[in-house]
């Protein structure tokens, strides 16, 4: 035996508006870190298939109208209902990669009209990523791919007033990333940050919490 720990997993989260390439990015380092030989894991928030997640999904697909607040509590309800799963997988030394996190749940309850602060309390205590990846896109030029989905948010009004609020919540370690690069540009860019965090992440073994 070598007699050396492991070391804790990263929690590497993906931001950014709608058509972004989040979501192909995400599997994309997903894909590449299991070739490597990484223990890791692809998450997504909201995560539909809990009991909360059931009833976000049925909110999205404009299935129920909850008011803001309500349905802003319900999405931070489905992150600390994974939170202890999530903390132990890290705690094992699993890098968990995921498709949006807290800044969404901010960004669009703020983009409501909420208030940032309140829309930040339910959050707090809640892992604190290692590293933040922003897609950056603007609206306008997501909208040019192919326009957006059927789902509520959908539509370029909401989108843009999402970004604006992102602008507000990005921090200085955030990696904010051009998206409009091509997907394997965007791809090795990527790769090389969460190398990174995860080697961080040795260094660096106590888990911290939001915000
Ligand atoms: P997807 O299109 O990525 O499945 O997201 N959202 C997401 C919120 O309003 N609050 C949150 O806390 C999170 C995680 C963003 C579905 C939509 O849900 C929004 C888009």
């Amino acid at each position: 035996a070598t007699g050396s720990s492991p070391g804790r997993g990263a929690l590497i989260v993906f931001e950014g508006c709608d058509r972004s390439g989040k979501t192909t990015q995400t599997q994309k380092l997903f894909d590449c870190l299991v070739a490597m030989g990484r223990k890791v894991e692809l998450w997504r928030f909201p995560e539909r298939t809990t009991g909360v997640g059931k009833m976000i999904d049925e909110y999205l697909k404009s299935g129920n109208n909850l008011p803001d607040e309500a349905i802003h509590l319900l999405f931070s309800a489905n992150r600390w209902e994974t939170a202890p799963l999530l903390k132990s997988k890290l705690a094992a030394g699993v890098t968990i990669i995921t498709d949006r996190y807290a800044y969404s749940g901010v960004a669009f309850s703020a983009a409501k009209g909420l208030d940032l602060n309140w829309c930040k309390s339910p959050d707090i205590g809640l892992p604190l990523p290692d590293c933040v990846v922003f897609c950056d896109l603007h609206p306008e030029k997501a909208a040019k791919r192919g326009g957006f989905g059927e789902e509520r948010y959908e539509n370029i009004d909401m989108q843009l007033k999402v970004y604006h609020q992102f602008q507000k919540l990005r921090q200085s370690d955030w990696k904010v990333v051009d998206a409009s690069q091509s997907v394997d540009d965007m791809h090795e860019e990527i790769k090389t940050l969460a190398l990174e965090a995860m080697d961080h992440c040795t260094s660096k073994p106590q888990q911290r919490s939001l915000w």
